[in-house]
């Protein structure tokens, strides 16, 4: 596929995903859905591809959806918009890579509940979230009004929804939204080193345990239990990865994945 708005580079085991509107502070429109669930469908087919970071281009992580694709739709197609989204920002959850939001800037609406579709979010100190949907006569349709509240509690959730304030990286940080915040000139670089540092960990692992969290995360603790112990046992075993994590530890050498 010819990609127009995502830019794809691979470096040891890393993709780094750039998405590249400027124009538009990087609003996902329809053509973003398609290339990016393209994507999503080539990168997890590519071994050689351990951990994948999206950001944005520009002064924009993203600023929503298209406000100019969505103004004319009717209620049936603005479902369909909204079904479109949580499709491709479920799919991060669902790829067994890790997925990491590096929210370089504004990552408002739709940009945010992209951020939270992936497994955790690195942002730059100069990035701003919010939920600007209500100064639109709108409220967020993909699935900002569930996983919001499910990251930060119900308070700051509801708080940020009704308020559409947009807060700053400190804050973002202390209710839980982003889980790290690095200086400008050292984000990206710092992102890069920990998607690094998770892809030098036994891969198999890494796959299993997001799994486990994703997947246990909508079941009844004794439901995740069963599931984590089936996950546990698959890694242990003559050449399984387990294995040769414990052995390499026992003979104080370094793992061979
Ligand atoms: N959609 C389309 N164009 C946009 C968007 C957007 N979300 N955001 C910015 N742009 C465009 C502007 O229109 C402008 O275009 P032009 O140069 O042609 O006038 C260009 O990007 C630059 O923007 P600004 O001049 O406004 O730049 P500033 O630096 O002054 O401001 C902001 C940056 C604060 C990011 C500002 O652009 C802004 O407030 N943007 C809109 C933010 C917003 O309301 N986002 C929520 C959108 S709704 C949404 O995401 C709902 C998701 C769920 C949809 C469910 C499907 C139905």
């Amino acid at each position: 596929m010819e990609y127009e708005i995502l830019n794809t580079e691979i470096n040891n085991g890393i993709a780094l995903v750039t998405i590249s509107r400027p124009k538009a502070m990087n609003a996902l429109n329809t053509k973003f859905f398609n290339e990016m669930d393209h994507l999503v469908a080539e990168l997890s087919s590519n071994d050689q591809v351990k951990v994948m970071v999206i950001t944005g281009d520009g002064k924009a992580f993203v600023a929503g959806a298209d406000i100019a694709e969505m103004v004319n739709k009717n209620s049936a197609e603005g479902s369909e918009f909204s079904r479109l989204g949580q499709k491709t920002f479920s799919s991060f959850g669902k790829m067994s890579i890790p997925v990491i939001a590096a929210i370089n800037g504004f990552a408002l609406g739709g940009g945010l509940e992209l951020a939270m579709g992936c497994d955790f979010r690195i942002a730059s100190s100069k990035a701003k979230f919010g939920q600007p949907e209500v100064n639109l006569g709108l409220i967020p349709g993909y699935a900002g009004t569930q996983r919001l509240s499910r990251l930060t509690g119900l308070g700051d959730a509801l708080y940020l929804l009704m308020t559409a304030d947009m807060i700053g990286a400190e804050d973002a940080l202390r209710i839980g939204l982003v889980q790290k915040v690095f200086e400008p000139d050292v984000f990206m670089d710092e992102t890069i080193k920990i998607a690094k540092l998770i892809a030098s960990k036994g891969p198999q692992a890494i796959k299993k345990l997001k799994l486990a969290v994703r997947e246990g995360v909508e079941m009844p603790l004794s439901d995740g239990e069963k599931l984590e112990a089936r996950e546990f046992g698959t890694l242990f075993g003559e050449g399984k990865e387990g294995k040769e994590g414990m052995s390499a530890f026992l003979e104080k050498r370094k793992p061979e994945w």
